[in-house]
């Protein structure tokens, strides 16, 4: 069995007071993490599935053909942490190339991660395995056992594109200074970024013809509806999703379809008809401007990788 530590916190009164406030908020807005309850998390893994959404494949098509570029790029034997590792399926893949002397799933759904870790290092039986159950959005502090020396990050699927510029920066710059061995700088970041490209491929994207990105962004009011004890009617909403070029992010938002109160224990918010909660943004970056933020957010040496249309990238970049 693989190690596996545990630091997730039950927060429900946190949960509740930041859910109140987005959602009582002049514009509504709902953190893009409660898209993922456990139905959420399976309407995710089915827009992975679908022909508009093209992240996921493309992506996998660029770690296919180029991972052993990767690896020399990187270097063999390094200390592999997996941010939202999930199955741990993507980090497989590149183990046979970057032969890491650890590998560290992190995730903050503690049992799938646990059952996906145990299993890994039953096929992989050589390889040190430190499974860690915590939210490396809100700190990325890590356990003892996770070794200091030569840490790659590992970030696919574009996650990165969920965070506010700002908060990207920020993130990355915790990811910069986890890499760092007292003063010396001894690690990188391999990261899967969405690119800028033409607005009616993003468009349909999120918003696909089965309204399997619709269910997903639907799903959020039931789950609201659990951890608030609200009483969101999903009947009276609809799902939108668009790409804002000025502003260069894909935004979700559900739409009030007629005038309506929602009630929770102690609260209350009145939406009129056409009225909105914004439920996500995915920033979409030009290969420039990530690099530019790679490198305020403290990285150097940056490689890029991308499919022959320029729709997705991955990069690797040294802390420097
Ligand atoms: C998880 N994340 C990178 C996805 C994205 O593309 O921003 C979430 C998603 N939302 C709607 N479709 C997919």
């Amino acid at each position: 069995m693989a190690q596996f530590i545990q630091l997730v916190e039950q927060r429900t009164q946190c949960i509740d007071d930041e859910l109140v406030a987005g959602l009582t908020a002049t514009q509504a807005t709902t953190s893009p993490k409660y898209l993922y309850d456990a139905l959420g998390s399976k309407l995710f893994e089915a827009i992975c599935e679908l022909p508009e959404y093209y992240p996921t494949r493309t992506e996998a098509k660029i770690f296919g053909k180029h991972a052993q570029e990767m690896a020399q790029a990187i270097g063999l034997g390094t200390t592999l942490i997996d941010l939202g590792a999930g199955n741990c399926a993507k980090a497989a893949n590149l183990f046979p190339c970057l032969q890491p002397a650890q590998y560290v799933p992190i995730d903050i759904s503690v049992e799938f991660l646990r059952d996906s870790v145990n299993k890994l290092q039953q096929q992989f039986p050589d390889i040190d395995m430190v499974g860690v159950g915590m939210d490396f959005s809100v700190d990325l502090r890590l356990p003892k056992n996770v070794r200091s020396e030569k840490r790659l990050f590992f970030y696919p699927g574009s996650s990165i594109g969920n965070f506010m510029p700002d908060d990207a920066l920020v993130f990355l710059r915790q990811i910069k200074s986890a890499c760092m061995q007292g003063d010396v700088a001894d690690g990188g970041l391999l990261i899967g970024v969405d690119l800028v490209k033409e607005n009616s491929i993003l468009d349909a994207a999120y918003d696909d013809v089965l309204g399997v990105t619709a269910s997903f962004n639907l799903n959020l009011l039931l789950h609201l509806n659990r951890l608030l004890d609200a009483d969101f009617d999903l009947r009276e909403w609809r799902h939108r999703g668009f790409f804002n070029d000025k502003l260069s992010r894909i935004e979700m938002h559900l739409e009030a379809l007629s005038d309506q109160t929602v009630r929770w224990p102690n609260g209350v918010r009145r939406f009129e008809r056409g009225e909105r909660i914004h439920t996500e943004n995915s920033y979409k970056y030009t290969r420039q401007s990530f690099i530019s933020l790679l490198t305020e957010a403290g990285f150097e040496n940056v490689t890029t990788w991308t499919d022959p249309q320029q729709w997705f990238m991955v990069c690797h970049a040294r802390a420097a």
